[in-house]
């Protein structure tokens, strides 16, 4: 995977990283003070929904980004992509695991990731209720809370607890069944959070040892993926091309070694 950033760029990845964590602490509290209240739902899509938190986090984020860093451009779930040639954007999830969230279901948090062209620089991701803040820069390590993390040092399909997300559309979940199905024929486990950035960003801290997904934007993975990836993870995609943040179909594996396993037992599908 060669996803280079400039040197220019990596010498202030640390501010940008440190304003993210911030935001992204300030958000998650106004999350936790709505998560249980009865929410406005707004169907956007099928299978696909929308609250007011989305919406007041979003407003609440793009307000301090742009207060911070005026000339960066912004990519956002609810809002789209803002029209720049800015070299450093900010992807931003403000509540991924939106169908979670609107039943008060505590599996869901906000994740955002700073990129230069197709290259993410830095990840963070915080689940409000747990309080658990990931966060990395490119070649930086990764941390939980402070902490450093490292993924689990998984070779075999036989030791694998991995996890899923299904897509909307109903052949592309036929799909995803077959993918899961042969997996878990052999691994130890499946788990599927609903939130893609936490299924993603477990790998890093060894909760999971695998993820894979179909139809994902650049906003739910980014920021996991980057954070992932310093703990020691390598990234693929169900298709076999190289992972970047707008692959639709990322797999994420502990090690190398799981992801040339996991190929291998997907060949034929
Ligand atoms: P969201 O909550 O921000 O919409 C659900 O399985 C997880 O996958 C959520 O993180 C959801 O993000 C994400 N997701 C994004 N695009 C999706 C899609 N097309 N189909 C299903 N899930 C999607
Ligand atoms: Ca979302």
């Amino acid at each position: 995977m060669t996803l280079s950033i400039t040197t220019g760029v990596l010498i202030q990845a640390d501010r940008w990283l440190a304003t993210a964590q911030r935001i992204a602490l300030e958000a998650g509290a106004l999350m936790r003070k709505q998560w249980r209240q009865t929410h406005t739902i707004r169907s956007k899509g099928y299978r696909d929904i929308v609250t007011e938190t989305d919406l007041a986090v979003e407003q609440l984020v793009i307000e301090r980004l742009k207060a911070s860093y005026p000339d960066h451009a912004i990519t956002s779930e609810e809002s789209g992509a803002e029209d720049s040639a800015a070299s450093i954007r900010w992807l931003l999830d403000p509540v991924d695991g939106t169908t979670n969230f609107a039943r008060s279901n505590p599996n869901f948090c906000i994740t955002m990731a700073a990129i230069e062209g197709e290259s993410p620089v830095a990840g963070v991701v915080y689940d409000p209720l747990r309080d658990h803040l990931f966060s990395a820069r490119r070649g930086g390590g990764a941390t939980l809370n402070g902490k450093r993390i490292q993924t689990r040092d998984t070779t075999q399909i036989a030791e694998v607890m991995f996890a899923v997300d299904w897509p909307r559309n109903p052949a592309a979940r036929r799909e995803m069944w077959q993918y899961a199905g042969k997996l878990i024929e052999q691994a130890r486990t499946l788990r599927a959070l609903g939130s893609a950035a936490l299924n993603i960003v477990y790998v890093a801290p060894g909760w999971f040892d695998l993820y894979m997904a179909r139809s994902l934007h650049a906003w739910d993975q980014t920021g996991a993926a980057v954070i992932a990836m310093e703990a020691g993870a390598v990234l693929g995609t169900l298709s076999g091309a190289p992972w970047t943040p707008s692959s639709p179909d990322p797999v994420v594996a502990a090690t190398p070694a799981l992801l040339e396993a996991f190929y291998t037992l997907q060949e034929g599908i």
